[in-house]
Parts: structure tokens; C-alpha cells; sequence
């Protein structure tokens, strides 16, 4: 059998770990070994087409450095905020972050079983900046990525919600430890999937999805792709993810903001409205009212479709 059938029969008995019984429209990711930085932006930035690629980390020092043991012995005293899953219905936003823990323990608690508790946006940079020294950004991104670079940590079985980035940067996700599913869906598909006025995110649960109450789903079209140990996904500027972690894992996410007046404009309109539409409707309303009142709006949106 060749590498890549065995990469395939893989990732799709793997994939299925975070998919319901009934099927999303998704067409597999992708993946190219290495891709030149003229043809990245040629082919997958400019059209803003998603890709896994293994050439993005290629030069790093972080991708053999960045274990487990290594942060576990490095920086494992750190105190780090856990997320607990907040999910649909429960009106709650991504999920709180009151519960601390050293992150030697955390990072046992990933490794030995299978866990809901993640590090979401997790900046371990303001704790040892050195850690800056061990990626870089390749030589078509340095122009314009951020200085905005975050780490997400998961426990078998955590998922992270559908959601698009509110400032709709570029992201650049790129795995270090385990594996995950991550299932991508473009703008043009927001009302498909729900989406809750004035936010970047829905009530639906895209690895369990329930085609009764989200029959619009179906019509959607996507990609999915399961990524390991050096591979980066590319998610373009407003794409929708959902991750579900296949394997405790980590992954570092290097964004770049949008450019040019219009995307802007645009990423304005969007924290705005997160930030004056959604927050005043909850303390109008309040948070229960107010989410059903979003859910509602959606739904009829999507039946109009
Ligand atoms: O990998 C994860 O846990 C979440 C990634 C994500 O949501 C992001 O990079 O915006």
C-alpha cells in the first residue's frame, strides 16, 4: 500500500470519530507536501482556497522542540486557563475560563485520557517570549502576519464550535502534537449554517449535526481534513472551522489580518456587531431570551433560503 492510502484509510476511519450517522456535504481538503510561496498565493491565498501543506513549518525549530515532555519540563508551573465545552443551547459563549491549573497537570490530563478541557487562544508567548525564537513566519507571510501568535490545546474528544475569526484574519494552523478533524465551510454559507445575528458563530453541532432542525445543512459544501505532526491548514479570511481533537494534541495558529479598505470595513462591521449588537441584545433581552431569539432568526433565514 502506498504512503498515502495509508494516510487515507487513516484519516477516514479516524474522521468518523467526530461525525454523525447522517453525512455534511464535505469534500476532502487538499494537501500538497510542498508548496512555493509564489504558488501559495497564486493559487490558495488569492482565491482565498483553503489547504493543508507541510512546507509552511518546514525550517522551524519548533516543529521536533514543541512536545509535550518539553513544555511539560519548560514551562509546566505556569498557571493556565482551562475552557470547560460550552455548547448549543446553553447560551453560553465559547465556554468560561474560571477554572486554573498548573500546566505540567494539564498537559498529563491530555496525554493520559481523553478530556473536554482545552487552552483556547492560549497566549503562552507572554510567559516566555523566548518561545518567539523557535518559528518563524515564512518569507510570503512576513509582510503581513501578526504579531498575534496563539496556541490551542485540546484533550481527546474536545471540540471547538463552528465560528469564524471576528476580525477575519488569515489563519495558519499548524499541529504538533496528535491529530484532529477539522471541517472548513466558506462565507457564502453562513445562512446554511445558522449563523446567530450580529455573531460569528451557530447553535449547531457540526459533529453531531441534527438534520431535523438544521435540514439546510445539507445543501452546504465543505472540506474536511484531518491534520497531524507538521501539517498546516490555511483557512482563509471569514471561513467557518470546527475542530474536533481525534487525539489530545496542540497546534500553534499564526493569523494575518485583512488588508485593504473593503476587508476592513468589513472587519469593523463584524466587532461592532459583536461587540454593540450581540452585547446590547444580551443585556436587553437577556442572555436565554436573546439566544432563542438569535436561533429563531436563523432558522427562518435558512427556511427562506
Ligand atoms: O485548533 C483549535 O483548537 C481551534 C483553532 C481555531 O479556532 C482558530 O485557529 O481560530
Amino acid at each position: 500500500m502506498s504512503e498515502s492510502t495509508v494516510m487515507e484509510s487513516a484519516v477516514t476511519s479516524s474522521v468518523d470519530a467526530g461525525r454523525g450517522s447522517m453525512t455534511l456535504n464535505l469534500s476532502p481538503l487538499e494537501r500538497r507536501d510542498e508548496l512555493s510561496p509564489e504558488e501559495f498565493l497564486e493559487n490558495y491565498f488569492r482565491p482565498r482556497r483553503p489547504v493543508v501543506f507541510r512546507s509552511f513549518s518546514n525550517a522551524w525549530p519548533a516543529r521536533e522542540k514543541w512536545t509535550l515532555d518539553y513544555f511539560r519540563e519548560t514551562y509546566g508551573d505556569i498557571s493556565v486557563p482551562v475552557y470547560e465545552e460550552a455548547f448549543a443551547d446553553s447560551g453560553a459563549s465559547y465556554g468560561s475560563t474560571d477554572d486554573r491549573m498548573p500546566f505540567r497537570d494539564y498537559l498529563d490530563l491530555i496525554d493520559h485520557e481523553p478530556t473536554k478541557k482545552r487552552l483556547f487562544l492560549f497566549n503562552i508567548f507572554k510567559y516566555a517570549p523566548e518561545l518567539c525564537h523557535d518559528f518563524d513566519y515564512p518569507v510570503f507571510a512576513r509582510k503581513w502576519a501578526t504579531r498575534h501568535p496563539f496556541m490551542f490545546f485540546g484533550g481527546e474528544t474536545s471540540h471547538v464550535d463552528g465560528h469564524f475569526d471576528v476580525d477575519l484574519s488569515h489563519v495558519f494552523l499548524t499541529q504538533f502534537h496528535g491529530t484532529k478533524r477539522v471541517v472548513l465551510y466558506g462565507p457564502q454559507w453562513s445562512s446554511h449554517l445558522y449563523r446567530h445575528k450580529f455573531t460569528v458563530s451557530h447553535n449547531v453541532d457540526l459533529g453531531n449535526p441534527d438534520f431535523e432542525r438544521y435540514p439546510r445543512l445539507l445543501d452546504a459544501e465543505g472540506f474536511e481534513c484531518v491534520i497531524e505532526h507538521g501539517d498546516t491548514v490555511y483557512m482563509p479570511s471569514g471561513w467557518w472551522h470546527y475542530v474536533y481533537y481525534l487525539t489530545g494534541g496542540f497546534s500553534l495558529a499564526l493569523r494575518s489580518p485583512i488588508t485593504g479598505p473593503v476587508g476592513r470595513s468589513r472587519m469593523l462591521y463584524r466587532v461592532l456587531a459583536l461587540a454593540v449588537g450581540d452585547h446590547g441584545m444580551t443585556k436587553l433581552l437577556g442572555q436565554k431570551r436573546w439566544y432563542a431569539r438569535k436561533e429563531a432568526m436563523a432558522q427562518r433565514k435558512a427556511a427562506r433560503l
